[in-house]
């Protein structure tokens, strides 16, 4: 039975993703460029990402039956918080992506719904695989092969109509789709543009499209578990859990983002931009209250309180002494040396 493309899209949209495309499965083009990426280091200590990275280039290595890959996109652009939140150097900066629910939760469960209607529609068992960052592909590759957009000097994908600041998600089929036209191809670039390359605070692009993990405050506020050198602490500002920097000058995204269907997004400003406080008082138990259900719970306690801690001694506030003082007595060394640091460069 043949299966329209463009039904299929459509019934990704009716389950509540804002973009969909097609792609034919294959190789990766810029698996050189992984491969390079890798030899560099500049994953850092995400081994996992290191593991069989052949098999992050081809997809017939993850699903052999694959012969599409349709990819879904969810905007997760809402308003920003008032500015006397935002702009307060006491309160702690979560990147957006972040402010809700776990969209790993969210998108999946629609993935499935998908493969389940393509299931009835073919009438057999369609062989799939559904994946919301954490599978073995390179996502943003796939989104531009699926013309979803294109992908920005700062490596994420930026959709021409609703920016950058989207979740994305793939489900491989063992069906023949008609695939879409490449972003790249028809939807634009970045031009002379270099702002996001500008404006990162520890100058994580060594080139072009390209990110050292080990300078990004993303990746250090989330995925590194022990300290963060010292040379980039003062550079971290009040960035608690990842960083929009490189999106947030984008062009691209202060024209086009824009709330899409995302329903598990949280507008409570006490919740997105938190007094710094009240998080390094936070005990195991109250941490895990606070943060069930939100990806925050990936850094665990002495993670976030380790970043809290320096987003503390950022704030050039005597306000930040005494949460400062409690921290350093904490029986979690790492938290306690973070505090230290952060306290000699208050009390002078
Ligand atoms: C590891 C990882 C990270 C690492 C490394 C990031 C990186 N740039 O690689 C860290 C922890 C730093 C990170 C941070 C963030 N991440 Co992340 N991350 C991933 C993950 C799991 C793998 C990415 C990967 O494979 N990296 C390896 C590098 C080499 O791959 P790549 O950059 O895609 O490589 C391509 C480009 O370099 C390109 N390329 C090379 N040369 C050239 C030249 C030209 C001209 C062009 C056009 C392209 C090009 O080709 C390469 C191969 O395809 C993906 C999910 C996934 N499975 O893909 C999410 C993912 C990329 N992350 C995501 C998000 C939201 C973020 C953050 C915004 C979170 C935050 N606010 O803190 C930041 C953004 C930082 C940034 N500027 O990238 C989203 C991005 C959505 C989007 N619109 O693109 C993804 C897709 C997860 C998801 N499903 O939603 N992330
Ligand atoms: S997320 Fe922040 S630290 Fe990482 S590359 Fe973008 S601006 Fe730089
Ligand atoms: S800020 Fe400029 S260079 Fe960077 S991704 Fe956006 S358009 Fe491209």
């Amino acid at each position: 039975m043949h299966l329209d493309a463009a039904r299929v899209k459509a019934r990704a949209l009716e389950l509540g993703f804002d973009i969909a495309g097609i792609a034919r499965a294959g190789r990766a083009e810029r698996a050189a460029a992984f491969h390079a990426w890798l030899e560099a280091g500049r994953h850092a200590d995400m081994a996992w990402i290191a593991r069989e990275p052949e098999r992050r280039c081809e997809i017939s290595r993850v699903l052999p039956e694959a012969r599409s890959m349709i990819v879904v996109g969810l905007s997760y652009f809402i308003a920003d918080p008032p500015p006397e939140y935002w702009s307060d150097p006491l309160r702690g900066r979560i990147a957006r992506y972040a402010w809700g629910r776990d969209y790993h939760d969210e998108l999946l469960p629609r993935l499935r719904e998908l493969a389940a209607w393509l299931d009835a529609e073919a009438g057999r068992p369609v062989a799939h695989r559904a994946y919301v960052d954490t599978g073995p592909v390179l996502e943003r590759e796939w989104a531009a092969r699926a013309g979803l957009g294109f992908i920005g000097k700062h490596t994420l994908l930026i959709h021409p109509e609703w920016g950058s600041y989207l979740f994305l998600g793939e489900l491989l089929v063992d069906l023949d789709l008609e695939p879409d036209p490449p972003g790249d191809d028809r939807l634009g670039t970045c031009g002379s543009c270099r702002r996001c390359q500008d404006i990162c605070p520890t100058h994580a692009f060594p080139a072009p499209y390209i990110l050292d993990s080990r300078l990004c405050i993303s990746y250090l506020t989330i995925e590194h578990r022990g300290a963060i050198p010292e040379a980039l602490r003062p550079k971290m500002g009040n960035w608690i859990y990842g960083c929009d920097e490189c999106q947030q000058v984008c062009p691209w995204v202060k024209q086009f983002s824009r709330p899409g269907r995302a329903r598990f997004l949280n507008y409570d400003p006490e919740w997105i931009a938190p007094r710094l406080a009240d998080l390094a008082a936070l005990d195991e138990e109250r941490f895990r209250a606070r943060f069930r259900g939100s990806p925050i719970p990936r850094t665990k306690r002495r993670g976030l309180l380790r970043n809290v801690c320096i987003a503390l001694g950022n704030s050039g506030s005597a306000e930040a002494i005494p949460p400062l003082e409690i921290a350093a007595r904490d029986p979690d060394p790492l938290i306690a040396e973070h505090a230290r640091w952060s306290l000699a460069r208050l009390v002078r």
